[in-house]
């Protein structure tokens, strides 16, 4: 295959969505990957209808033998990955330390940390025999400060912040760089999985201001995915105009 390959996990929502489409649209191929598979096969269809070439990867990265069995399955030709968008993430749950759900921190852990190492062990060493390679991690405002019932999310998008720079060290070496985007809000399914679907309140963060979009986060992956072989970027935090930090919106009405 000719064309650039792009893996983007999480890719059924969202900013791995838009992720996704945005590659896609340029003329990468693009790895997919998600849990729910209904969705996996409608992103394909509708990329493969714009002229894609598309592999789908439902798994999930919670579990280490799926992510391993997953990228072992993958056809030769799709080995290769030039570009690895570790997107898949979530928060579950906003308490108290004291009364939080360690059900719900589980989750946050195995999918935003532990995930994020299964899926970059598995893939990085392909990229290490070709001495080249791109891994964007999505970090998070979470990642740069700490707020209130945040707790468990703030403390994996801390750890995702430390890989990021832990990885550019150890592989730079390899030619491989390392991007950690970190987003304020973002509209997208996020909310109403941190509020387990209560409507209400997964609108409040994004009242009476204008949210980014997936589409917004998406073009900027895609900038820094395709800047010259020479340049990185290192860290980019990305926050609506209304916004300056995770306590500092401005609401209208
Ligand atoms: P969405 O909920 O819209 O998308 C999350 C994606 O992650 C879905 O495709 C979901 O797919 C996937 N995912 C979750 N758990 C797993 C799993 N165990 N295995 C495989 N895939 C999984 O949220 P966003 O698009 O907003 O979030 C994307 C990333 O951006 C996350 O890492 C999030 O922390 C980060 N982020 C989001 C911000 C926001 O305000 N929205 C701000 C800053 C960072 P499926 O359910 O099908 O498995
Ligand atoms: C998501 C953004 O501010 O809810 O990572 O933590 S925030």
């Amino acid at each position: 295959m000719n064309k650039k390959i792009v893996f983007v996990s999480g890719a059924t929502s969202g900013i791995g969505k838009a992720t996704s489409i945005k590659f896609g649209r340029e003329g990468f191929s693009v790895v997919i990957n998600g849990r729910r598979r209904d969705r996996l096969d409608e992103l394909k269809s509708v990329l493969e209808d714009m002229g894609c070439s598309i592999l789908s990867l439902p798994f999930d990265i919670m579990n280490r033998d799926e992510v391993q069995d997953a990228v072992k399955s993958m056809p030769e030709e799709w080995k290769h990955v030039d570009v690895l968008v570790n997107n898949a993430g979530l928060a579950v749950g906003m308490e108290h330390i004291d009364t939080g759900n360690p059900d719900d921190w589980d989750r946050m852990i195995d999918t935003n940390l532990k995930g994020l190492l299964w899926l970059t062990r598995a893939l990085v060493p392909s990229m290490v025999k070709k001495g080249r390679g791109h891994i964007i991690n999505l970090g998070s405002i979470a990642g740069k400060e700490i707020y209130e019932n945040g707790n468990v999310y703030c403390a994996t998008k801390h750890a995702v912040d430390a890989l990021s720079r832990a990885m550019r060290i150890d592989l730079l070496k390899h030619g491989i760089k390392v991007t950690n985007v970190a987003p304020g809000l973002v509209e997208t399914e996020f909310s109403m999985v941190r509020f387990k679907g209560d409507r209400e309140k997964a609108a409040l963060p994004y009242a009476g201001m204008k949210p980014l979009s997936g589409d917004d986060v998406a073009d900027i992956i895609y900038y820094c995915a395709t800047l010259p072989e020479h340049v990185n970027i290192n860290d980019v935090v990305i926050m609506p105009a209304a916004q300056a930090g995770a306590n500092h919106v401005v609401r209208k009405g």
